[in-house]
């Protein structure tokens, strides 16, 4: 049986990294193999891309530019690692997708939706996750815990208006697609964040049975 695609996204801080592990072990609990990647990303030729985008040696590209890359990358990701691993069974975990354009070239960089859709129909095919956690938190409170990091990149080196527009773009996705979406509450302490994880993945888990 194909597998599912699970995806997790956020503002800046909202502790997309500290919970992965926890999701993995959730899905892995449950007796599934589980494939565990990352956007902009996971091949080769997207880590490259990666540090194209995320370094600030071209700090200045242009909007669309970043949005290409986004989707080249992409585009390598679904065709080696997302589409082999669901066609073998394996349930895919991803940190980021295209959820992310959406927020952070579109509601970000203010590129309209539907250019961003049109490439969306084009590299991903019927592809689309199946449960998608939003961690979500004030801006603030974000930028706050992701102060603590060393080296900002050339994301994080936004300003606050900027990740304001990111986190509505999402918060308006989750409300145009309930049925995917699950939005976590990011702002309590990370027992609490994950609980309501739990509640999610397990109603997720059970619904499919
Ligand atoms: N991007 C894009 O623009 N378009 C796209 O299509 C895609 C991506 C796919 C890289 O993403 C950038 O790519 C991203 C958007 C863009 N840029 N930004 N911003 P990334 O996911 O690799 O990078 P990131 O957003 O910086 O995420 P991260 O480092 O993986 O994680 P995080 O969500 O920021 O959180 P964290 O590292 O787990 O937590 C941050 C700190 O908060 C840390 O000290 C934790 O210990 C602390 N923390 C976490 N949870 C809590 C709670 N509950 N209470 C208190 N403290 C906490």
């Amino acid at each position: 049986m194909r597998g599912k695609f699970v995806t997790v996204e956020g503002i800046e801080g909202a502790g997309k990294s500290s919970n992965l592990d926890f999701v993995q072990r959730l899905l892995e609990r449950a007796g599934l193999r589980v494939v565990r990647t990352r956007e902009p990303g996971g091949t080769e030729l997207g880590e490259s891309v990666r540090d194209l985008l995320l370094g600030h040696r071209h700090a200045g590209m242009a909007d669309d530019t970043e949005l290409l890359l986004m989707f080249g990358a992409r585009a390598e990701h679904i065709a080696r690692v997302i589409e082999p691993a669901l066609a073998s069974g394996s349930w895919v975990l991803c940190d980021r997708f295209t959820d992310a354009s959406y927020a952070y070239q579109g509601g970000g960089r203010g590129i309209p939706a539907a250019r961003i859709a049109a490439l969306e129909d084009w590299v991903q095919g019927p592809l689309r996750p199946d449960l998608t956690l939003l961690l979500d938190l004030p801006v603030a409170t974000g930028l706050q815990r992701a102060g603590k990091r060393s080296t900002p990149d050339r994301f994080e080196s936004e300003q606050q208006a900027f990740f304001e527009r990111v986190r509505t773009r999402y918060l308006e996705l989750a409300a145009a697609a309930p049925a995917r979406f699950r939005v976590i509450d990011a702002a309590y302490p990370l027992e609490a964040v994950q609980a309501q994880i739990q509640q999610a993945v397990g109603d997720f888990l059970d619904d499919r049975t």
